[in-house]
């Protein structure tokens, strides 16, 4: 990752995306992700600061049905993990969310898996009407949802700075988590440090 961090400001089409920080995803979980607990609070920082510029706050979540094709009694790749409505699809209470944050549901088909927040969700609608340009883009895991959000956003045509000290991979293979955020800088997506974002 690129050590120069131009300085960014805020604008009033800007949203901040966190993808999946959901109790499952943290250690302890159904699918834990090695230090994903870190982010939280960095991910802290960023909600204050689109808080305070009155800027929107999304959060998606992973909100399976118990029976959802990726899970392994299905035949899928992943133990069974954010069953909607469990603790463990739960936001983490130490993620600061606001009380105007809007909650985008994801993965809800049983017979589909659904990485992006994008998909079959209506985050895109959603943003639209808001007139929202650029998504400061967050969250778990870098390898999986967090990759296929940042880029079907850059396809639908916002803008992404991505959130590079607020993400953690899965890291199935080594280095996944690495491969991903250099698909997502080839595409278009720039890193981006909250030390800076001025405030
Ligand atoms: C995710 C694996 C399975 C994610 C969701 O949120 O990145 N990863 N389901
Ligand atoms: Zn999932």
């Amino acid at each position: 990752m690129s050590a120069v961090h131009p300085k960014t400001i805020l604008a009033p089409s800007d949203a901040l995306i966190i993808v999946d920080v959901q109790q499952d995803f943290l250690p302890g979980g159904a699918l834990a992700v090695p230090r994903s607990d870190e982010i939280l609070p960095v991910l802290n920082g960023y909600i204050e600061r689109f808080r305070a510029a009155g800027l929107p706050v999304v959060v998606t979540r992973d909100w399976h049905p118990p029976d959802h094709c990726s899970f392994k009694p299905q035949g899928g790749p992943w133990p069974v993990h954010c069953v909607a409505g469990t603790a463990g699809a739960g936001f983490p209470l130490e993620l600061k969310l606001p009380e105007d944050v809007r909650i985008v549901s994801k993965a809800e088909d049983p017979m589909q898996d659904a990485y992006s927040g994008f998909s079959g969700t209506n985050l895109s609608a959603m943003l639209r009407a808001l007139g929202i340009q650029r998504l400061f883009i967050g969250g778990l895991a870098t390898d999986y949802c967090v990759l296929n959000t940042v880029l079907d956003a850059l396809r639908k045509g916002f803008g992404v700075f991505l959130l590079e000290d607020a993400i953690r991979a899965v890291n199935v293979r080594p280095g996944d988590g690495e491969r991903a955020v250099a698909r997502m800088r080839e595409r278009g997506a720039v890193a981006l440090q909250l030390k800076a974002l001025m405030p």
